[in-house]
């Protein structure tokens, strides 16, 4: 065995004076410059979300990189690091993949929005209030209205125009299945989100029925949209968890999530992540900035921050 040289004792003495002065506050570690990746998906609010919060971290001093992902693939990669963070994490559509992640090690819960979320089927309330399906909002009203839903690819049955099937699989044709109304509905998938607005555009336009999914917050909060309301969601309700499937949505909570080396490699960036908060409103706007407004997506970002400094310069600080 050797005995310590001078250098190692020096850089020891060093290391030990760094280690109290952290413990005091006095030093806080720099954020390392590898990129932070962020996912983008294929709905607006959280494109448009993913640049602001690139853009936070980018005033930050931090290199931002952002990657085109599958919302439920997403978390595997966050977990292997190839992603750094999710931020926008629907508990009824991720809430199985993010946790099925985080029990094979290497995703973290970074908090929990203001904003609770809901995403159903449902109807414009123009629908309900022209009286195309008495009883609506229960369900139980499509036992008897799937005429007035008709379109000329539904066979004579109604209607749902379910979102993309990458978001959530067969949860919706199981549904309908499930509470006997197969006889009556048919669903089909919509190539993407913006298939659901131009629907939703045309069947007023024509005066006709519709029921498409959509989520909460969203920029038809403004519009009035009218969930459809299911038997009561439960844990282990739906098939792919073990149950019968003949529930609703979970009125649902939305979080963060992040890659488990993150807050250590990027402790401020994970600090600011972590303080930050969007309520229901924040997200509709976001939302509204490019679905109603039809600001590029980066575009919407950059006024979203020029317009919200109050709000996100304090998650900096
Ligand atoms: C995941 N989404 C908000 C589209 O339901």
């Amino acid at each position: 065995m050797k005995l310590q040289t001078p250098k190692a004792f020096k850089t020891l003495v060093v290391a030990s004076c760094m280690s109290l002065l952290s413990v005091t506050g006095a030093v806080k570690a720099a954020d390392s410059t590898a990129p932070i990746v962020i996912p983008i998906h294929n709905w607006s609010s959280q494109v448009v979300m993913a640049y602001v919060i690139g853009g936070m971290f980018e005033k930050m001093g931090n290199n931002v990189e952002y990657v085109p992902a599958d919302s439920q693939a997403v978390y595997e990669s966050i977990r292997n690091g190839d992603v750094t963070i999710s931020h926008e994490v629907w508990q009824s559509t991720f809430g199985k993949s993010f946790y099925n992640a985080m029990a094979k090690g290497g995703v973290i819960d970074a908090g929990t929005h203001s904003a609770t979320t809901l995403e159903e089927m449902g109807v414009p309330t123009w629908v309900i209030e022209q009286d195309l399906c008495p009883g609506l909002p229960n369900w139980e009203a499509l036992k008897d209205c799937h005429e007035a839903f008709t379109t000329p690819d539904s066979g004579g049955k109604g209607r749902w125009l379910e979102g993309p099937q990458s978001w959530h699989g067969d949860t919706m044709p199981d549904r309908v299945k499930a509470l006997g109304l197969d006889d009556k509905w048919t669903v089909k998938f919509a190539g993407g989100a913006d298939a659901l607005w131009t629907e939703l555009a045309a069947a007023k336009k024509e005066g006709r029925g519709t029921i498409v999914f959509n989520w909460t917050p969203n920029f038809t909060d403004a519009d009035g949209f009218t969930f459809i309301e299911f038997p009561p969601y439960t844990d282990g309700c739906r098939i792919e968890d073990g149950g019968d499937g003949s529930c609703g949505s979970p009125k649902g909570w939305l979080k963060k999530a992040a890659n488990y080396k993150f807050p250590k490699t990027h402790p401020a960036a994970y600090t600011a992540f972590s303080k930050l908060d969007f309520s229901t409103t924040q997200i509709g706007q976001m939302a509204a900035l490019v679905d109603v407004d039809k600001m590029d997506h980066k575009d919407a970002a950059a006024q979203w921050l020029k317009d919200n400094e109050d709000v996100w310069m304090p998650w900096t600080k």
